[in-house]
Order: C-alpha cells, then structure tokens, then sequence
C-alpha cells in the first residue's frame, strides 16, 4: 500500500525506536550493568496495532485503539532468540500479553504481528504480568494475573485476583487450564518452578486478605500440587518473609523464574515498603537450597534493583519490578525489570557475578547499630588495607 505523508512519518518513527542501539551507561557496582535505553515501550508497539490505516474510514489518520505502557514481562531464551512476553495496557486499562522479539537481548525488540489472544474464562476481566517456565515435562507455562470484579462486594471496585495457568510449545497456541486454587482468598505474583519437587509441581505463591493487601505475617510460600490440569495447592510454606523495618514490610512477590547454579536457586523477587510518597517496590535477591527448595540459604541484605533517576516517575511512580530473567548458553544474564508501570528496561550481568552476589553479600542487619557496626567492619578492613 502506499503510505499518506503522516503514516509515512508514523512508521519511521516506529522504525527509528525498534532499529535504537543500546549502549551501557557508566553505572558500576560490580554486580551488574545498566544500558541508556528502555527495551520496551509504548512507542515500540506497531503503529497498525493503533491507527487505522483506511484513509476512507480515517480521513484524519488518527489513533484507534491508543496503548498506554509496556512493562512487565515474562522472558524465555528460545533457539538463539530473546522472548519477551510483555504486559502492553491499553488506553482503556486492560492489559494483555504480547511477544517482542530480539537477536542480542538488550535491543531491537519487535513485537511479533499480533498481541496474544489468550483464552479466557469466564469473569475475567483483565490479566497481568506473566512468568514463563520452560518446565522440565516439556511444556512452557505462563502464570498470569487473572483478575475479576468481586461480585459479593458492592464496592465498585472491589475485585478478586487469582493466578491464571496457560502452556504452550511455541508462544502462540495456548491452552488455557484452571486457575489455581490455594486456602488464600487472592493470589498474585505466582510463579512455577522449572523442575518437579519430589514428583510434584511446585508454585512460588503469594497469599493475600484482599486484592490489594498481602497476608499479613506471611510473605512468598511455596506450595505443590500433583496435577497442573487440576492445580490445587493445600498447603503454603513460608519460604522469604516480610519483615519489619526492612524493604519487603509491606509486601513481597516472587518475580522471574528461580535461576538454577551449582550454589543452590537464585530467586529475583520484589519487596514493597511504605513512604509519606507511596508504596516504593524495588528488586531483591535470595537463595534457596538445590536440593532442598524450602530451605533459603542467602538474603544478601537491601535491594539489587531500586528505581533511579527517570526510572522513578511513571503511571505508579517509584516501581521497580521483574518477572523475567533470561541466561544464555555463555551463562550471560539479562534481568528485565519495568519502571514505574510505564516501560522496561534491562540490566546485564553474569552468572558468576549473581552467584558470588547472592551467595557472598552479607545479610542485612535487624538494627542501625548493628549496620554500623557491620560498615564500620568493611571500612577498617579496606583502610588497613589502603595503608599498606
Ligand atoms: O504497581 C506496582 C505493582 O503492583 C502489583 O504488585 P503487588 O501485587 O506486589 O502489589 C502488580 O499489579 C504489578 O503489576 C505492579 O507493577
């Protein structure tokens, strides 16, 4: 077709952003390293998933069906590619699930020509920041928020969340299975261990008294089930607590996929506080045993990732958040974390660096004198150091 004037401009400007070479920025902590641009935003969804190109039908070329944010998104390593299953949200506030593609992981993500049509079930109204697990019974699955109005409560906006499962073997035909039953009312931030635990399958859960409220006095639990086409879940075991004064006291969630290492399981998952500004999400870190899924084995203290700079504003300002992680065949990593609801970035690192990280940092201390305490140990040690 040949394009008008405008459409013409709309398309290079898309090309521009998804052609965009990213580069690292001079940030160093010697655990990993951040790049100047975004991997994903609005402006990387296809301009024909907007505007209507039909001149008769749009004599003004104006966008339709507007996209508000791309943020959250699973990952998976596929045959050489970096699959991002992004959460894209429409000016209408519904989200849904896309995939972006790219050849090196840090830049030149493209959307695949269609958002994905993901079966429903009945009262669903919106889905939400999916974790993908290459699982060790062949198929990958996709643990999603599955949210409803809660119809028992006249509050408008009352509603329920729970944890919708789908599988696929190539990220575009899904089957849709039950969502998953726990004794929590609402569920968010499930994730599905890649490996069976004792012949069952294992779910990374987050108990919650309302939609919105984690359980209080709980935090991230594992739990199992036989089947994952009936998956009931009876008992949920406390594994990374919130705790008081720290930065998961208000609530915490696991995020990517646990990373397997010859040191035990590396788990990405978010802890939330309050401030005078709002709840403020960052990144954290910690381990649990290899053979032993239930036994956390390293908390290196504080975050891994905070929000920074124009990370800091967006939709919900001051976020951090990750639900997917990728390591290639060069054990390279590739975090990929949203800021503020609004956009997605990426932070590169190895898998040495993230063992020695999580596995060699020390943990956090439960007072300010101890802190000190703890700092003014690494101080003295580097400065006798410095004399020699
Ligand atoms: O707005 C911040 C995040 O809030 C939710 O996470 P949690 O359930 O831990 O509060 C999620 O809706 C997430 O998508 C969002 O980024």
């Amino acid at each position: 077709m040949k394009f008008t004037a405008q459409q013409k401009k709309v398309m290079e400007a898309y090309e521009k952003v998804v052609s965009k070479k990213n580069k690292k920025t001079c940030f160093y902590n010697g655990i990993y390293e951040k790049y100047e641009n975004p991997v994903l935003t609005r402006e990387h969804i296809p301009p024909f998933w907007k505007y209507d190109f039909n001149t008769d039908t749009t004599p003004h070329f104006m966008e339709r069906l507007g996209v508000n944010a791309v943020f959250n998104s699973g990952a998976i390593y596929l045959d050489g590619k970096y699959l991002l299953i992004a959460r894209v949200e429409g000016n209408d506030r519904k989200s849904f699930f896309a995939v972006a593609e790219s050849d090196n992981g840090v830049d030149g993500f493209k959307f695949w020509d269609y958002p994905i049509l993901l079966p429903t079930v009945e009262g669903e109204t919106n889905v939400y920041d999916m974790r993908v697990t290459q699982h060790e019974d062949g198929w990958i699955y996709g643990l999603f928020c599955s949210e409803s109005k809660d119809k028992t409560n006249p509050d408008l906006s009352a509603a329920v969340a729970a944890a919708g499962i789908v599988r696929t073997r190539d990220l575009k035909t899904w089957e849709r299975l039950p969502n998953l039953m726990t004794k929590s009312p609402q569920q968010r931030n499930v994730v599905l261990h890649p490996e069976f635990v004792n012949g069952k399958y294992a779910f990374y859960t987050r108990p919650q008294d309302g939609f919105i409220d984690a359980k209080s006095d709980s935090g991230i639990c594992i739990g199992y089930c036989d089947d994952i086409t009936n998956p009931v879940v009876n008992e949920e075991k406390l594994l990374s607590k919130r705790v008081y004064h720290e930065i998961t006291e208000v609530k915490n969630g696991e995020g990517a996929v646990p990373i397997k290492t010859d040191k035990g399981w590396i788990h990405i998952a978010h802890g939330v506080r309050n401030t005078a500004a709002g709840l403020r999400y960052v990144v954290y870190i910690y381990g649990t045993d290899l053979n032993d899924v239930e036994k956390v084995t390293a908390e290196p203290n504080g975050y891994f990732i905070a929000p920074f700079g124009e990370e800091r504003v967006g939709d919900v300002s001051n976020v951090v958040f990750t639900n997917g992680a990728i390591v290639n065949e060069k054990n390279e990593v590739f975090v990929y974390y949203a800021s503020s609801d609004t956009r997605l970035h990426v932070l590169t690192t190895t898998l040495d660096k993230l063992i020695d990280y999580t596995f060699s940092t020390p943990e956090g201390k439960k007072t300010t004198y101890e802190c000190v305490e703890q700092r003014t140990e690494l101080i003295s040690k580097n400065l006798e150091l410095f004399s020699k």
